[in-house]
Protein backbone atom coordinates (compact mmCIF):
# COMPACT_ATOMS: atom_id res chain seq x y z
CA UNK A 1 0.00 0.00 0.00
CA UNK A 2 1.13 3.49 -0.60
CA UNK A 3 1.40 5.74 1.61
CA UNK A 4 2.67 9.02 0.27
CA UNK A 5 0.35 11.42 -1.10
CA UNK A 6 2.69 13.01 -3.97
CA UNK A 7 3.00 9.56 -6.02
CA UNK A 8 0.00 10.81 -8.18
CA UNK A 9 1.66 13.70 -9.54
CA UNK A 10 4.83 11.63 -10.56
CA UNK A 11 2.85 8.92 -11.88
CA UNK A 12 1.26 11.08 -14.80
CA UNK A 13 3.34 14.13 -15.04
CA UNK A 14 1.79 17.26 -17.27
CA UNK A 15 -1.76 15.39 -17.53
CA UNK A 16 -3.33 16.79 -15.26
CA UNK A 17 -5.27 20.48 -15.23
CA UNK A 18 -4.55 21.33 -11.23
CA UNK A 19 -8.23 22.39 -11.62
CA UNK A 20 -10.75 20.76 -9.11
CA UNK A 21 -13.99 19.66 -9.58
CA UNK A 22 -17.06 17.33 -7.96
CA UNK A 23 -17.64 14.38 -10.17
CA UNK A 24 -20.42 13.26 -8.33
CA UNK A 25 -21.81 12.52 -4.44
CA UNK A 26 -23.47 9.77 -2.82
CA UNK A 27 -26.00 9.45 -0.09
CA UNK A 28 -26.68 6.97 2.99
CA UNK A 29 -29.87 7.02 4.42
CA UNK A 30 -30.68 4.78 7.64
CA UNK A 31 -33.82 2.93 6.84
CA UNK A 32 -34.80 3.67 10.38
CA UNK A 33 -37.33 7.46 11.42
CA UNK A 34 -38.36 8.93 14.03
CA UNK A 35 -41.50 11.32 13.33
CA UNK A 36 -42.00 14.54 15.90
CA UNK A 37 -44.96 12.55 16.97
CA UNK A 38 -43.18 9.65 18.05
CA UNK A 39 -40.42 11.68 19.91
CA UNK A 40 -42.20 14.15 21.66
CA UNK A 41 -44.57 11.28 22.81
CA UNK A 42 -41.58 9.39 24.56
CA UNK A 43 -40.32 12.71 25.66
CA UNK A 44 -43.25 13.38 27.61
CA UNK A 45 -43.30 9.77 29.02
CA UNK A 46 -40.48 10.37 29.98
CA UNK A 47 -40.61 13.69 32.11
CA UNK A 48 -43.69 12.46 33.64
CA UNK A 49 -41.58 9.12 35.05
CA UNK A 50 -39.41 11.56 36.20
CA UNK A 51 -41.41 13.79 38.05
CA UNK A 52 -43.14 10.83 39.59
CA UNK A 53 -39.95 9.70 40.61
CA UNK A 54 -38.88 12.51 42.00
CA UNK A 55 -42.45 14.02 43.44
CA UNK A 56 -40.99 14.49 46.74
CA UNK A 57 -37.82 15.85 46.24
CA UNK A 58 -39.24 18.64 43.45
CA UNK A 59 -41.63 19.48 46.19
CA UNK A 60 -39.57 20.08 48.62
CA UNK A 61 -37.64 22.38 46.01
CA UNK A 62 -34.33 20.17 45.55
CA UNK A 63 -35.15 18.84 42.12
CA UNK A 64 -36.75 20.60 39.19
CA UNK A 65 -39.47 19.26 37.79
CA UNK A 66 -39.37 18.92 33.80
CA UNK A 67 -41.97 19.94 31.33
CA UNK A 68 -43.03 18.60 28.08
CA UNK A 69 -41.92 19.28 24.55
CA UNK A 70 -44.30 19.99 21.84
CA UNK A 71 -44.15 18.55 18.51
CA UNK A 72 -45.69 22.34 17.25
CA UNK A 73 -42.77 24.16 19.17
CA UNK A 74 -40.41 21.55 17.28
CA UNK A 75 -41.43 22.40 13.65
CA UNK A 76 -42.05 26.20 14.30
CA UNK A 77 -38.71 26.37 15.92
CA UNK A 78 -36.90 24.46 13.80
CA UNK A 79 -38.89 23.32 10.57
CA UNK A 80 -37.65 19.85 11.52
CA UNK A 81 -40.99 16.95 10.89
CA UNK A 82 -38.90 13.68 11.33
CA UNK A 83 -34.75 12.45 11.54
CA UNK A 84 -33.03 9.08 10.31
CA UNK A 85 -31.49 7.29 13.01
CA UNK A 86 -29.24 3.95 13.36
CA UNK A 87 -31.14 2.69 15.83
CA UNK A 88 -34.54 3.96 17.07
CA UNK A 89 -36.21 1.70 19.56
CA UNK A 90 -33.74 2.65 22.27
CA UNK A 91 -34.11 6.29 21.67
CA UNK A 92 -37.38 6.26 22.40
CA UNK A 93 -37.42 4.05 25.18
CA UNK A 94 -38.27 6.31 27.74
CA UNK A 95 -36.07 4.32 30.05
CA UNK A 96 -33.07 4.63 27.65
CA UNK A 97 -33.06 7.54 25.11
CA UNK A 98 -30.37 7.02 23.56
CA UNK A 99 -28.52 4.60 20.72
CA UNK A 100 -27.51 1.36 21.57
CA UNK A 101 -25.44 0.21 18.98
CA UNK A 102 -23.38 -2.98 19.86
CA UNK A 103 -19.52 -3.32 20.13
CA UNK A 104 -18.03 -4.99 17.04
CA UNK A 105 -14.62 -7.01 17.11
CA UNK A 106 -11.44 -5.50 15.46
CA UNK A 107 -12.03 -7.61 12.37
CA UNK A 108 -15.23 -6.06 11.77
CA UNK A 109 -15.91 -2.98 9.95
CA UNK A 110 -16.77 -0.32 12.52
CA UNK A 111 -20.75 1.32 11.80
CA UNK A 112 -18.92 4.32 11.07
CA UNK A 113 -17.18 3.07 8.04
CA UNK A 114 -19.62 0.84 6.89
CA UNK A 115 -21.68 3.82 6.53
CA UNK A 116 -19.43 5.62 5.10
CA UNK A 117 -18.72 2.98 2.51
CA UNK A 118 -22.25 2.60 1.21
CA UNK A 119 -22.50 6.30 0.81
CA UNK A 120 -18.76 6.23 -0.75
CA UNK A 121 -19.61 3.66 -3.64
CA UNK A 122 -22.50 5.76 -4.41
CA UNK A 123 -20.31 8.60 -4.93
CA UNK A 124 -17.51 6.06 -6.99
CA UNK A 125 -21.04 4.24 -9.08
CA UNK A 126 -22.44 7.20 -9.99
CA UNK A 127 -18.77 8.99 -11.55
CA UNK A 128 -17.67 5.76 -13.34
CA UNK A 129 -14.51 5.46 -10.99
CA UNK A 130 -12.60 2.24 -9.99
CA UNK A 131 -11.25 2.78 -6.54
CA UNK A 132 -8.01 1.94 -7.24
CA UNK A 133 -7.94 5.40 -9.11
CA UNK A 134 -8.74 7.12 -6.01
CA UNK A 135 -5.86 8.71 -4.50
CA UNK A 136 -7.15 9.19 -1.02
CA UNK A 137 -10.23 9.38 1.88
CA UNK A 138 -10.94 12.03 4.05
CA UNK A 139 -13.31 10.76 6.66
CA UNK A 140 -14.73 14.43 7.38
CA UNK A 141 -17.16 14.14 10.42
CA UNK A 142 -18.48 16.18 13.61
CA UNK A 143 -17.47 12.76 15.77
CA UNK A 144 -15.44 10.40 15.82
CA UNK A 145 -16.18 6.59 17.20
CA UNK A 146 -12.34 6.38 17.73
CA UNK A 147 -9.06 7.92 17.81
CA UNK A 148 -7.01 5.67 15.42
CA UNK A 149 -6.84 3.57 13.31
CA UNK A 150 -8.77 6.76 11.34
CA UNK A 151 -11.85 5.41 10.06
CA UNK A 152 -10.96 6.89 6.35
CA UNK A 153 -8.11 4.35 6.41
CA UNK A 154 -11.11 1.89 7.14
CA UNK A 155 -13.07 3.01 4.52
CA UNK A 156 -10.27 3.26 2.50
CA UNK A 157 -9.01 -0.30 3.21
CA UNK A 158 -12.54 -1.46 3.11
CA UNK A 159 -12.92 -0.12 -0.60
CA UNK A 160 -9.70 -1.29 -2.24
CA UNK A 161 -7.89 2.66 -2.61
CA UNK A 162 -4.60 3.18 -3.05
CA UNK A 163 -2.89 6.05 -1.36
CA UNK A 164 -3.37 7.87 1.84
CA UNK A 165 -6.20 8.91 4.36
CA UNK A 166 -7.25 10.73 7.09
CA UNK A 167 -10.09 11.83 9.44
CA UNK A 168 -11.07 15.37 9.92
CA UNK A 169 -13.30 17.40 12.34
CA UNK A 170 -14.63 20.80 11.60
CA UNK A 171 -18.75 20.08 13.56
CA UNK A 172 -20.92 21.14 11.23
CA UNK A 173 -18.87 22.20 8.14
CA UNK A 174 -16.41 18.95 8.20
CA UNK A 175 -17.39 18.78 4.31
CA UNK A 176 -17.00 21.97 3.40
CA UNK A 177 -13.49 21.91 5.16
CA UNK A 178 -12.95 18.61 3.51
CA UNK A 179 -13.98 19.52 -0.23
CA UNK A 180 -11.47 22.48 0.24
CA UNK A 181 -8.56 20.66 1.76
CA UNK A 182 -9.40 17.86 -1.34
CA UNK A 183 -9.67 20.38 -3.66
CA UNK A 184 -5.92 21.70 -2.16
CA UNK A 185 -4.16 18.33 -3.14
CA UNK A 186 -6.09 18.87 -6.83
CA UNK A 187 -4.64 22.59 -7.09
CA UNK A 188 -1.11 21.01 -6.22
CA UNK A 189 -0.95 17.87 -8.13
CA UNK A 190 -0.87 15.86 -4.97
CA UNK A 191 -3.68 13.83 -5.73
CA UNK A 192 -6.17 13.51 -9.19
CA UNK A 193 -9.59 11.88 -6.80
CA UNK A 194 -9.81 12.65 -3.61
CA UNK A 195 -13.09 10.98 -1.75
CA UNK A 196 -14.45 13.04 1.44
CA UNK A 197 -16.51 11.15 2.71
CA UNK A 198 -18.77 12.16 5.96
CA UNK A 199 -20.71 9.35 8.03
CA UNK A 200 -22.68 11.78 11.09
CA UNK A 201 -23.80 9.69 13.53
CA UNK A 202 -25.34 12.42 15.60
CA UNK A 203 -27.87 10.39 17.46
CA UNK A 204 -24.66 9.12 19.60
CA UNK A 205 -23.97 12.68 21.27
CA UNK A 206 -27.63 14.15 20.88
CA UNK A 207 -28.96 14.62 24.80
CA UNK A 208 -32.43 12.73 24.06
CA UNK A 209 -33.52 14.27 27.98
CA UNK A 210 -32.84 17.85 26.83
CA UNK A 211 -36.29 19.39 26.01
CA UNK A 212 -34.09 22.49 24.52
CA UNK A 213 -32.37 20.11 22.19
CA UNK A 214 -33.46 16.67 21.78
CA UNK A 215 -35.40 16.81 18.18
CA UNK A 216 -32.44 18.87 16.45
CA UNK A 217 -30.17 15.91 14.85
CA UNK A 218 -30.58 12.49 12.89
CA UNK A 219 -27.85 10.03 11.28
CA UNK A 220 -26.68 9.51 7.51
CA UNK A 221 -23.96 9.54 5.77
CA UNK A 222 -22.57 11.34 2.49
CA UNK A 223 -19.77 11.10 0.23
CA UNK A 224 -18.25 13.73 -2.37
CA UNK A 225 -15.76 12.65 -5.14
CA UNK A 226 -13.27 15.65 -6.13
CA UNK A 227 -11.47 15.29 -8.61
CA UNK A 228 -8.80 17.07 -11.55
CA UNK A 229 -11.21 18.21 -14.08
CA UNK A 230 -8.63 16.34 -16.45
CA UNK A 231 -9.52 12.51 -15.22
CA UNK A 232 -13.39 13.81 -14.34
CA UNK A 233 -16.45 12.25 -15.90
CA UNK A 234 -18.31 14.73 -18.42
CA UNK A 235 -21.24 15.32 -16.46
CA UNK A 236 -19.12 17.64 -13.24
CA UNK A 237 -19.32 20.59 -11.37
CA UNK A 238 -16.38 22.75 -11.54
CA UNK A 239 -15.44 24.22 -8.01
CA UNK A 240 -15.34 27.96 -8.89
CA UNK A 241 -14.08 29.05 -5.21
CA UNK A 242 -14.15 27.64 -2.04
CA UNK A 243 -13.39 29.72 1.13
CA UNK A 244 -13.18 28.43 4.90
CA UNK A 245 -13.93 30.31 7.96
CA UNK A 246 -13.83 29.88 11.98
CA UNK A 247 -14.28 32.07 14.67
CA UNK A 248 -14.22 30.91 18.37
CA UNK A 249 -17.61 30.32 20.28
CA UNK A 250 -18.66 29.03 23.12
CA UNK A 251 -22.45 28.71 22.03
CA UNK A 252 -22.14 25.38 20.60
CA UNK A 253 -20.16 22.96 22.67
CA UNK A 254 -19.38 19.42 23.27
CA UNK A 255 -16.69 18.51 26.20
CA UNK A 256 -16.27 14.96 25.62
CA UNK A 257 -12.69 13.57 25.00
CA UNK A 258 -10.41 11.14 25.64
CA UNK A 259 -10.10 12.77 29.05
CA UNK A 260 -13.45 11.97 30.00
CA UNK A 261 -16.42 10.33 29.46
CA UNK A 262 -19.89 10.72 28.93
CA UNK A 263 -22.97 9.79 31.28
CA UNK A 264 -26.46 10.65 29.87
CA UNK A 265 -27.95 9.47 32.71
CA UNK A 266 -26.35 11.77 34.75
CA UNK A 267 -27.49 15.50 35.27
CA UNK A 268 -23.70 16.56 35.79
CA UNK A 269 -22.89 15.27 32.84
CA UNK A 270 -25.12 16.75 30.48
CA UNK A 271 -21.99 19.10 28.81
CA UNK A 272 -20.13 15.95 27.73
CA UNK A 273 -23.17 15.70 24.67
CA UNK A 274 -24.30 18.61 22.37
CA UNK A 275 -25.08 21.88 24.34
CA UNK A 276 -25.99 25.21 22.93
CA UNK A 277 -27.27 28.78 23.57
CA UNK A 278 -29.79 28.32 20.08
CA UNK A 279 -30.69 31.64 20.25
CA UNK A 280 -27.40 33.41 20.07
CA UNK A 281 -26.15 30.79 17.76
CA UNK A 282 -29.19 32.22 15.39
CA UNK A 283 -28.08 35.63 15.79
CA UNK A 284 -24.68 35.12 15.58
CA UNK A 285 -24.36 32.84 12.76
CA UNK A 286 -26.85 34.42 10.16
CA UNK A 287 -25.44 37.53 9.50
CA UNK A 288 -21.86 35.98 9.68
CA UNK A 289 -22.13 33.31 7.16
CA UNK A 290 -24.27 35.87 4.68
CA UNK A 291 -21.52 38.44 4.96
CA UNK A 292 -18.90 35.85 4.15
CA UNK A 293 -21.10 34.08 1.18
CA UNK A 294 -21.43 37.95 -0.77
CA UNK A 295 -17.81 38.34 0.22
CA UNK A 296 -16.58 35.21 -1.62
CA UNK A 297 -18.89 36.13 -4.23
CA UNK A 298 -17.59 39.16 -4.83
CA UNK A 299 -14.09 37.95 -4.47
CA UNK A 300 -14.91 35.36 -7.33
CA UNK A 301 -17.17 38.45 -10.00
CA UNK A 302 -19.93 36.61 -9.15
CA UNK A 303 -23.49 38.04 -8.89
CA UNK A 304 -24.92 37.10 -5.72
CA UNK A 305 -28.09 37.46 -7.12
CA UNK A 306 -27.89 35.28 -10.15
CA UNK A 307 -27.01 32.22 -8.29
CA UNK A 308 -29.25 29.56 -9.09
CA UNK A 309 -29.34 27.45 -6.41
CA UNK A 310 -27.85 27.63 -2.55
CA UNK A 311 -27.72 24.25 -0.94
CA UNK A 312 -27.22 25.59 2.39
CA UNK A 313 -26.70 23.81 6.21
CA UNK A 314 -29.43 22.67 7.18
CA UNK A 315 -29.71 23.00 10.81
CA UNK A 316 -32.79 25.52 11.02
CA UNK A 317 -35.27 26.77 8.38
CA UNK A 318 -35.57 29.86 9.22
CA UNK A 319 -31.85 30.65 9.35
CA UNK A 320 -31.87 29.52 5.66
CA UNK A 321 -34.60 31.52 5.25
CA UNK A 322 -32.79 34.53 6.29
CA UNK A 323 -29.17 33.71 4.80
CA UNK A 324 -30.95 33.20 1.24
CA UNK A 325 -32.46 36.11 1.28
CA UNK A 326 -29.44 38.04 2.11
CA UNK A 327 -27.59 36.71 -0.71
CA UNK A 328 -30.45 35.91 -3.84
CA UNK A 329 -31.81 39.82 -2.81
CA UNK A 330 -35.26 38.03 -2.63
CA UNK A 331 -37.25 35.48 -0.70
CA UNK A 332 -35.75 32.00 -1.95
CA UNK A 333 -38.16 29.01 -3.05
CA UNK A 334 -38.00 25.83 -2.47
CA UNK A 335 -36.21 25.61 -5.99
CA UNK A 336 -33.86 28.02 -4.75
CA UNK A 337 -32.87 27.10 -1.85
CA UNK A 338 -34.08 23.49 -1.09
CA UNK A 339 -34.37 22.18 2.41
CA UNK A 340 -33.87 18.44 3.41
CA UNK A 341 -34.05 19.40 7.23
CA UNK A 342 -37.41 18.84 7.04
CA UNK A 343 -36.88 14.88 6.64
CA UNK A 344 -33.73 14.48 7.88
CA UNK A 345 -33.03 16.75 10.53
CA UNK A 346 -29.85 18.57 11.12
CA UNK A 347 -27.48 15.95 10.09
CA UNK A 348 -24.31 18.36 10.72
CA UNK A 349 -21.29 18.20 8.02
CA UNK A 350 -23.94 16.31 6.01
CA UNK A 351 -26.67 18.56 5.18
CA UNK A 352 -25.71 20.55 2.46
CA UNK A 353 -24.64 18.01 1.05
CA UNK A 354 -27.66 15.78 1.11
CA UNK A 355 -29.29 18.97 -0.55
CA UNK A 356 -26.27 19.16 -3.28
CA UNK A 357 -26.92 14.74 -4.36
CA UNK A 358 -31.04 15.39 -3.99
CA UNK A 359 -31.77 18.56 -5.79
CA UNK A 360 -28.22 19.52 -8.25
CA UNK A 361 -29.52 17.12 -11.64
CA UNK A 362 -31.75 19.03 -12.60
CA UNK A 363 -29.79 21.76 -13.20
CA UNK A 364 -28.34 23.00 -16.85
CA UNK A 365 -25.09 23.67 -18.02
CA UNK A 366 -23.45 26.75 -17.01
CA UNK A 367 -25.92 27.05 -13.90
CA UNK A 368 -23.64 28.31 -10.86
CA UNK A 369 -24.23 27.40 -7.40
CA UNK A 370 -23.31 27.45 -3.56
CA UNK A 371 -22.81 24.59 -1.14
CA UNK A 372 -22.43 26.02 2.32
CA UNK A 373 -21.91 24.73 5.75
CA UNK A 374 -22.38 26.73 8.93
CA UNK A 375 -21.98 25.13 13.08
CA UNK A 376 -19.56 24.68 15.81
CA UNK A 377 -16.61 26.53 15.95
CA UNK A 378 -17.99 29.00 15.09
CA UNK A 379 -16.95 27.29 11.16
CA UNK A 380 -18.20 28.08 8.13
CA UNK A 381 -17.22 27.04 4.51
CA UNK A 382 -18.44 28.15 0.90
CA UNK A 383 -17.97 26.07 -2.21
CA UNK A 384 -19.27 27.82 -5.24
CA UNK A 385 -20.20 25.53 -8.34
CA UNK A 386 -20.83 25.57 -11.73
CA UNK A 387 -22.30 22.49 -13.93
CA UNK A 388 -20.05 21.54 -16.85
CA UNK A 389 -21.90 20.09 -18.83
N1 LIG B 1 -41.04 21.97 23.36
C1 LIG B 1 -41.76 23.02 23.82
N2 LIG B 1 -41.19 24.18 24.23
C2 LIG B 1 -39.84 24.26 24.20
C3 LIG B 1 -39.02 23.21 23.74
C4 LIG B 1 -39.68 22.02 23.31
N3 LIG B 1 -38.98 20.96 22.87
N4 LIG B 1 -37.75 23.58 23.80
C5 LIG B 1 -37.72 24.84 24.29
N5 LIG B 1 -39.01 25.27 24.54
C6 LIG B 1 -39.44 26.57 25.07
C7 LIG B 1 -38.33 27.25 25.86
O1 LIG B 1 -38.35 26.82 27.21
C8 LIG B 1 -38.67 28.71 25.70
O2 LIG B 1 -39.67 29.06 26.64
P1 LIG B 1 -39.69 30.55 27.29
O3 LIG B 1 -39.88 31.49 26.14
O4 LIG B 1 -40.85 30.48 28.23
O5 LIG B 1 -38.36 30.72 27.95
C9 LIG B 1 -39.31 28.81 24.31
O6 LIG B 1 -39.72 27.46 23.99
C10 LIG B 1 -38.34 29.32 23.25
O7 LIG B 1 -37.11 28.56 23.34
P2 LIG B 1 -35.82 28.93 22.50
O8 LIG B 1 -35.51 30.39 22.69
O9 LIG B 1 -34.74 27.94 22.80
O10 LIG B 1 -36.37 28.65 21.00
P3 LIG B 1 -35.86 29.16 19.62
O11 LIG B 1 -36.98 29.84 18.95
O12 LIG B 1 -34.56 29.89 19.69
O13 LIG B 1 -35.59 27.76 18.83
C11 LIG B 1 -33.72 26.37 18.17
C12 LIG B 1 -34.63 26.84 19.33
C13 LIG B 1 -34.56 25.54 17.22
C14 LIG B 1 -32.61 25.51 18.76
C15 LIG B 1 -33.15 27.57 17.41
O14 LIG B 1 -32.63 28.52 18.31
C16 LIG B 1 -32.05 27.20 16.43
O15 LIG B 1 -32.22 26.39 15.56
N6 LIG B 1 -30.88 27.84 16.55
C17 LIG B 1 -29.75 27.59 15.69
C18 LIG B 1 -29.14 26.29 16.06
C19 LIG B 1 -27.95 25.92 15.21
O16 LIG B 1 -27.82 26.26 14.06
N7 LIG B 1 -27.08 25.21 15.81
C20 LIG B 1 -25.96 24.70 15.13
C21 LIG B 1 -25.70 23.38 15.70
S1 LIG B 1 -24.94 22.36 14.58
C22 LIG B 1 -23.28 22.13 15.01
O17 LIG B 1 -22.40 22.79 14.57
C23 LIG B 1 -22.98 21.07 15.99
C24 LIG B 1 -22.19 19.95 15.37
C25 LIG B 1 -22.24 18.74 16.23
C26 LIG B 1 -23.31 17.79 15.78
C27 LIG B 1 -23.39 16.51 16.51
C28 LIG B 1 -24.03 16.55 17.84
C29 LIG B 1 -25.13 15.62 18.15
Amino acid sequence: MQTTQDTTAEKSPGSLTGRPVISSTGLFTPEESITNEELVESFNAFVDLHNERNADAIAAGAVEALHHSSVEFIEKASGIKARHVMSKAPIIDPETMCPRLDDRDNDEISIMAEIGVLAARQALERAGRDPKDVDAVLCAASNMQRPYPAMAIEIQEALGIEGFGFDMNVACSSATFGIQTAADYVRAGNAKSVLVVSPEITSGHLNWRDRDSHFIFGDVATAVLVEDAAVAPHQHWDILGTKLKTVFSNNIRNNFGFLNRAHPESAGDADKLFVQEGRKVFKEVVPMVAQMILDEAERLELNPHALRRLWLHQANAGMNRLIAQRVLGHEANEDESPTVLDTYGNTSSAGSIIAFHLSSDDLKKGDTGLICSFGAGYSAGTVFVQKAA
